[in-house]
């Protein structure tokens, strides 16, 4: 066994992206494509002589072939270990978790989330750091241009590592070790939650339906759920994690898990339905009837978090990205506990867990997680709402209707308009930032501007300087709209739309979201011209 450098060149478009590089699996599969951003990543981190990863992925189409990539270039650039999940599969959150158990120096994680898989869909690779968070923005930054100057990289020659036997193995002077992807992560749930009372609440005949969405998270629901906590066979449907994800889409929302929300929109439906994404970082809360937005939900979670023996003493504080609704900060208030707004990233959660400023964070594109990981954790999040319910003896509808009624009611749904052409996308968005000095005093639809602004974020604990992340227009009586590019997409641009309005008059607590929007959702076109603009008579996805 030998290793070799091969010449190589920058290939186009490799960028840092929010999570990771997100491309089309047909791109990544292109000759030195991948390779070229594994060696950008190693050559970013300094090196990887004498370190220690670990590697795994959503179990989508080529995250196999990745893999044995990966390894054989860990090994040529002189990594000490490599630890994976078995057969390579491993959730987000197990990975970023099994990063800190094993002090290892980072992660490669092979996933495009929520993105549909197969030849024909997407692929996607990001680097965790040592603290088992996504890369920082320094960090992302220095992959990025190493991706733009790079010339060589290195890689051994060797046959396909076996990740099917639980054990260690050798490629040449680098160890591997594979692991079970599930039970570390397991039994960090059980040091986290109140078993034994999620037990008995299965035992009373709780009823609940999980929809693992042909994903990573089938194996890891069923020993916790049917497993450990006692509930029957079949409370984890679409449990079999499958290479093209069953030719589905698996974003834990109301649209893409329609099949979850016919079954607990019918008239037998379990007490409680949830689902999680491609690699297991989102989550969906529904109950009976009840569906319940990722703003809420944190919220939820913020108000009852001390029911939790994991978090029994209390939160130290609470972070949100900015989009996400503020429902949030009226608990932080309530509770009189710190609360952050970030940009959208999961990375700018992690310095402030490290610093010990929050230990619960969230984002409406559906990511709750606390500081037992430093990813969003979808089984924590189920978990948390179980541990809840099982305290309470509440059912969903019950516990959301105690809480708007304490809090207020944040109102919220985003409009996204999908495969925009990017001319049109970065031409709205700069006009917008241009006239943002114009916006307050005026009025759209009844609703007065109170202030506007493109989001910047300076980071409390490291002091770096983020701009550029959103246009907030913020109304009076507690109205707001965001307009933001994703910057995850794999096709043109997607411009999404954050509408939120506070209700506070127990009357008017339990409307239909978008009739309770309706202005602001009329203020937002007449602010960006979105339909002249687009083309187009409305959003593709409402969620
Ligand atoms: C990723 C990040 C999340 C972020 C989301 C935003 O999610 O991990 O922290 O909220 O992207 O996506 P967009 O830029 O498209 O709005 P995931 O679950 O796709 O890794």
């Amino acid at each position: 066994m030998s290793s070799h450098i091969v010449a190589t060149q920058p290939i186009a478009g490799q960028n840092a992206g929010t999570s990771g590089l997100r491309r089309k699996t047909r791109d990544f599969m292109a000759p030195h494509f991948l390779e070229n951003y594994v060696q950008s990543i190693m050559n970013a981190i300094g090196g990887a002589t004498g370190k220690r990863f670990v590697v795994g992925g959503d179990g989508r189409y080529f995250n196999d072939r990745a893999i044995q990539v990966i390894l054989r270039m860990a090994a040529a650039n002189g990594a000490a270990e490599v630890i994976s999940g078995q057969n390579g599969l491993l959730s987000t959150p197990a990975a970023s978790h099994l990063i800190r158990l094993n002090k290892a120096d980072g992660g490669f994680i092979l996933s495009a989330s929520h993105n549909p898989a197969g030849i024909d869909a997407d692929f996607g690779l990001k680097f965790n750091m040592g603290n088992g968070g996504p890369a920082t923005e320094a960090v992302t930054d220095a992959i990025l241009a190493q991706t733009q100057s790079i010339t060589a990289y290195q890689i051994t020659d060797a046959p396909d590592v076996d990740l099917t036997q639980i054990g260690q193995t050798e490629l040449g002077e680098m160890q591997i070790t594979i692991v079970d992807p599930v039970a570390d992560h397991a039994a960090l749930m059980a040091q986290l939650f109140d078993f034994d009372a999620i037990r008995a609440l299965f035992d009373g005949g709780f009823r609940l339906t999980f929809d693992a969405m042909h994903a990573a998270t089938g194996p890891y629901a069923k020993a916790i759920f049917e497993d450990t906590l006692g509930a029957p066979a079949g409370t984890v449907v679409n449990g079999t994690p499958l290479p093209d994800f069953g030719g589905g889409h698996p974003d834990p929302n109301p649209i893409w898990a329609s099949e979850l929300m016919d079954i607990m929109n019918a008239p037998d439906a379990p007490d409680f339905g949830a689902a999680s994404d491609g690699d297991g970082d989102r989550n969906m809360i529904v109950g009976r009837g009840a569906y319940v937005t990722p703003s809420d939900s944190l919220a939820v979670i913020a108000a009852n978090a001390h029911l939790v023996p994991g978090y029994a003493k209390g939160l130290s504080g609470v972070a949100r990205s900015m989009p996400t609704s503020t429902a949030v900060d009226r608990v932080a208030r309530a509770k009189d506990m710190p609360c952050f707004e970030v940009p959208t990233g999961w990375k700018f959660f992690g310095s402030l867990m490290d610093a010990g400023k929050v230990n619960l964070c969230g984002e409406e594109s559906a990511g709750t997680g606390s500081d037992h990981v430093r990813e969003k954790d979808g089984l924590w999040a189920v978990l948390m709402w179980l541990n809840i319910l099982a305290v309470t003896g509440q059912s969903v509808a019950d516990v959301m209707a105690q809480h708007w009624r304490t809090y207020g009611r944040n109102y919220y749904t985003r409009h996204d308009y999908e495969a925009l052409d990017k001319d049109i996308a970065n031409v709205l968005m700069d006009d917008l930032r241009a006239g943002l000095d114009t916006l307050p005093g005026k009025q759209f639809t009844g609703l007065e501007v109170m202030a506007a602004d493109d989001f910047a974020y300076t980071d409390p604990v490291d002091s770096s300087h983020t701009t550029g992340q959103g246009i907030r227009v913020m109304f009076a009586g507690g109205a707001r709209v965001v307009f933001r590019l994703s910057g995850t997409g794999t096709q043109g641009a997607t411009l999404r739309i954050y509408l939120e309005q506070l209700e506070t008059d127990v009357d008017r607590l339990h409307m239909e979201p978008e009739v309770a929007l309706a202005a602001v959702i009329q203020a937002a076109d007449q602010i960006a011209g979105l339909r002249d603009r687009t083309g187009r008579g409305g959003p593709e996805v409402k969620t």
